[in-house]
């Protein structure tokens, strides 16, 4: 393990992290029009604008305000950007794009002052949260631009590109594809046995903590995420019409909602062998039966992607503990590539029991509901996770394709109501049994 970092070397981290994060949330505003800030392109979710604004208002409430006792810089703004303020309907009367630049630097230039003094020993949980807490809103600001990219594309009067596609040659990818043959349908032997589960490193969030020692039977898991092409086939075999595939929950969701083909959805075949994304936990569930199997629970995905047994230790990352970066080639994250990649497109992204893509290129659906871990402490405030563990939340695991890598890691826990199919959401089947491919 890494010896404890000096004070001022913590503080250079997080100065490096603040300054790498923020560039990356600005990028997605770049060239933006008016329409897009403000618009709320489905009502579950806040104009990007808005979340932009609620980043610069939560470091200022925890850094300026709860840690440096400075007054509130900004009061005007306090109703609208805060997380309780106002109903998502009414987040749509915002400062424009640069008024909310001005916000955001105005109390970034003030956060970086307070850095100089802080105490970072007692403050270096509570800022890698809100560098983690900008991530996120980054992923959000993503989701919700497809959508709006999505509806625009409907009636063709797409004039705005916040694409930005990478520079990284496609052809490394292709080439990795073609080192070995691959059976997307493998599924692989998880033997019994103990594994930890969890994280306790201090950028762990409050739902991670504390890491225990869990206990589980002998299973079988994808070796990739279910593909396009995969999916295809539940769709032509008449899955959404037939209900003997859904739960009773999931074939009510389905006759309300009157979908036939998950929300991001290619009408072409050179995307078979991508991860479908863009399903509700409800299709992933109906999916899993169709094929003979079932989600995994988060353990059985947490022990697949982070267990290494041999070493008999966890790893935070599914190749060992070092950060994805631009150059590492392990998974699919931070925009670099602006969109999914092919299920066997990262080998160095192996975990130990040699899954692959369990870090980046889509969110991945549990079994399990959000809940807390044993010894559970509320942190920062308890509308963080708290309030999420009530039974009608689904743990995601893994992280996507515009996941920063601040929020990527083995044991980070997403969440989301089991009908939500906005966010880069797919998943990989288990078994408690083996299953024949015939
Ligand atoms: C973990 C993505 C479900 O969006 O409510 C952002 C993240 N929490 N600000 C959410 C979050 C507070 C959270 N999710
Ligand atoms: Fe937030």
């Amino acid at each position: 393990m890494i010896s404890k970092l000096s004070k001022s070397s913590v503080k250079q981290a997080i100065f490096q992290a603040l300054g790498e994060c923020r560039p990356k949330t600005m990028a997605l505003f770049e060239g933006m029009d008016d329409v897009t800030f403000r618009s709320q392109p489905h009502p579950d979710f806040s104009p990007v604008g808005w979340h932009l604004g609620h980043i610069a208002y939560t470091e200022s409430l925890w850094l300026l305000e709860h840690s440096a006792g400075l007054p509130c810089l900004f009061p005007q703004y306090r109703k609208l950007f805060a997380a309780d303020g106002l109903p998502k309907s009414e987040r749509v009367q915002l400062p424009n794009l640069e008024e909310t630049y001005y916000y955001l630097n105005t109390v970034r230039k003030k956060v970086l002052e307070c850095l100089e003094i802080a105490d970072i020993e007692e403050q270096e949980r509570l800022w890698r949260f809100l560098i983690q807490h900008e991530s996120q809103h980054c992923e959000i600001i993503s989701f919700v631009l497809e959508l709006i990219n999505a509806q625009k594309s409907i009636v063709n009067t797409q004039k705005w590109k916040y694409q930005h596609h990478s520079i990284i040659p496609t052809l490394s990818l292709a080439i990795a594809q073609q080192e070995t043959a691959h059976n997307l349908e493998e599924m692989i032997q998880i033997p019994a046995g103990e594994f930890e589960q969890g994280n306790d490193s201090i950028d762990a969030l409050d739902n991670e903590r504390i890491v225990c020692k869990v206990y589980l039977d002998t299973y079988y898991i994808d070796r990739y995420p279910v593909t396009c092409g995969q999916y295809r086939s539940f769709i032509e075999a008449g899955g959404y019409q037939n209900p003997c595939w859904w739960s009773e929950l999931g074939w009510q969701w389905l006759q309300t909602e009157q979908v036939t083909q998950p929300l991001y959805w290619p009408n072409n075949c050179i995307w078979d062998d991508h991860p479908v994304y863009g399903v509700s936990w409800y299709e992933a569930d109906a999916y899993s039966r169709f094929v003979g199997k079932r989600l995994p629970t988060e353990a059985e995905w947490e022990k697949a992607a982070s267990w290494d047994a041999k070493a008999n230790r966890r790893r935070t990352y599914p190749w060992g503990d070092e950060a994805p970066t631009a150059q590492s080639q392990n998974c699919n994250c931070d925009r670099l590539i602006g969109k999914t990649t092919p299920v066997n497109a990262y080998p160095a992204g192996q975990s130990a029991y040699s899954l692959y893509d369990t870090l980046g290129n889509v969110w991945e659906w549990t079994a399990s509901w959000f809940g807390s871990y044993k010894n559970f402490q509320s942190y920062p405030y308890i509308g963080y996770s708290q309030v999420y563990f009530d039974q009608k939340h689904r743990v995601l695991k893994g992280g996507s394709w515009a996941t920063r890598p601040w929020a990527l890691r083995s044991s980070f826990r997403n969440w989301y109501h089991p009908s939500v199919r906005q966010i880069f959401a797919g998943f990989r089947c288990a078994s408690s049994k083996i299953i024949s491919a015939d």
